[in-house]
């Protein structure tokens, strides 16, 4: 007789949290730590589990990413370069990352491409497939994902099987310009339960798929009915690992700024939704109308190199050069300069010393799913209070309400909020903080990571069963 074994959680995500390179000495592991790490590394070392994903390189015959002290399995799927080309930087950079983000101008349709991205997803469905038992819960991640639900919900018709999407959802008319917006919408609809960071995201997913499905939906209750299965959708905001960058903070030395200097800071992938370009001219109109700041404060951007295959990534990449030369040629001085920009990546210490030493974050963008620089921000803010200036088009401004929320498409208003940012008295500072704080201490990733996986657990024990439908 067989005894079963434990359910495992069996993460799916683009890229596995350990990158494969290959150095002078053959090749090594690299390990990643971005937010989906922090969220399921903790629980996967605990209950064991398995994260199937892409190396980010094609591992050769005889050639393994698993080590024998592994806390649990690695499942690498293998993507061919013509596939990195179509699959990735063609269909979910070019095409599902602009329209998701409401910039359907930047988007390109390629049927070439829509192929190589169901031939990918399938085989991320297939290495899935093989790895699990029925029980073992199954979280598919992310754009580049979408059809895989639905694939392996046939080769695994009872397992739980969530997903989460952590871009913004646009809405239905934006989304329908996509040639293949029904196909993804089936596919997710594999799952048993959808995850967006926030309600609006909801919305327009369940508009779509009643306008484009046609489908039964509930709104007040978040369910779709789906091949005869119902589907949970619902928001769960995602947080951060709120202990390990407030205690990076207490210890790491300081940034390095002057005494007399204030800073404004901004941290972002070089994305064109990230908003830079308007944000530095946001900044030097602050420079023109309140030149009492000029000398007196420095605006420190980062921005880590990303997607530089992509033609719009290195158009921006220029822009942004040229804009800030412009400016800085317009207001230095001998002794200041206004903007210093690092096109580059630095160690995590030293972010959080940033985000520590700084007196105002200035997370502006066009677009975006959530955003964790802001809540990673606040986190680290452990001294003197600053002050968040936070986009209303950000996922984050739905529950950071104390920031002063900014149309970041609005020049002038972004500039007179850098302006009350920067002369805010102390006694407001703290009391915005000290909430932002709270609730993101409170809602953390790991709190997150659990009732999704709740959630997920529950929704497939209800996926087969007639519900109480509010149709209205
Ligand atoms: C996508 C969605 C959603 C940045 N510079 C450095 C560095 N970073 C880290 C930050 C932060 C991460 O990169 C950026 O996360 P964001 O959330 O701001 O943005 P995306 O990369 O676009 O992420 C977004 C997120 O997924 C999660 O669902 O919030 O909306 O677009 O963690 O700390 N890290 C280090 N050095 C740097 O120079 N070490």
């Amino acid at each position: 007789m067989s005894t079963r074994r434990k359910a495992l959680l069996v993460t799916v995500s683009n890229r596995l949290p350990v990158t494969l390179r290959r150095g002078a000495r053959g090749p090594e592991r690299v390990r990643s730590s971005g937010g989906l790490v922090a969220a399921f590394e903790p629980m996967l070392e605990h209950r064991g589990g398995v994260w199937v994903g892409w190396p980010g390189l094609e591992l050769r015959p005889g050639e393994s990413l698993s080590e024998p002290d592994d806390l649990y399995q690695i499942k690498p799927v293998g993507i061919t370069k013509s596939e990195v080309r179509g699959y990735y930087h063609g269909f979910s950079n070019r095409t599902l990352w602009p329209v998701f983000h409401t910039l359907p101008g930047r988007a390109s349709f390629d049927m070439a491409d829509w192929e190589s991205y169901e031939r990918v997803n399938q085989r991320f469905a297939d290495v899935t497939a093989n790895a699990i038992d029925p029980g073992d819960l199954v979280l598919v991640n992310d754009y580049h994902l979408m059809l895989a639900p639905a694939q392996l919900r046939h080769a695994a018709p009872t397992n739980p099987i969530g997903f989460f999407l952590h871009i913004p959802f646009p809405p239905y008319d934006v989304y329908r310009v996509l040639p293949w917006g029904r196909n993804l919408l089936r596919g997710v609809l594999g799952a048993d339960l959808i995850g967006f960071h926030v309600s609006g995201y909801v919305r327009n997913f369940v508009d779509c798929v009643q306008q484009l499905l046609g489908a039964r939906v509930d709104r007040r209750s978040g369910l779709v009915e789906h091949d005869g299965r119902t589907v949970r959708v619902a928001a769960f905001p995602l947080g951060i690992d709120f202990p390990h960058f407030e205690s990076l903070a207490r210890s790491a030395p300081e940034a390095g700024f002057s005494s007399d200097e204030r800073v404004i800071l901004g941290v972002d992938r070089l994305d064109y939704t990230k908003g830079i370009p308007e944000r530095l001219t946001a900044f030097a109109h602050l420079l023109e109308t309140h030149p009492e700041h000029r000398q007196r404060i420095t605006f420190l951007q980062l921005a880590v190199p990303s997607r530089a295959e992509v033609t719009e990534y290195r158009k921006l990449k220029r822009e942004i050069d040229e804009l800030v030369g412009q400016i800085n040629g317009r207001f230095s001085s001998a002794t200041w300069t206004p903007i210093h920009y690092l096109y580059r990546s630095i160690p995590q210490d030293r972010l959080a010393a940033l985000y520590r030493d700084a007196d105002v974050a200035l997370v502006t963008p066009l677009r975006d799913g959530m955003n964790l620089v802001a809540k990673e921000f606040v986190a680290c803010q452990v001294d003197d209070p600053g002050v968040l200036v936070l986009s209303r088009m950000a996922g984050a401004a739905e529950t950071m309400t104390e920031a002063l929320l900014v149309n970041p498409y609005d020049v002038d208003d972004t500039a007179a909020k850098l302006h009350r940012a920067l002369s805010m008295p102390l006694a407001e500072r703290r009391s915005r903080m000290k909430q932002l704080r709270q609730r993101e201490a409170t809602s953390n990733v790991h709190a997150w990571a659990r009732k999704l996986i709740a959630r997920i657990r529950e929704a497939a024990k209800d996926s087969n069963r007639e519900r109480r439908w509010n149709t209205r």
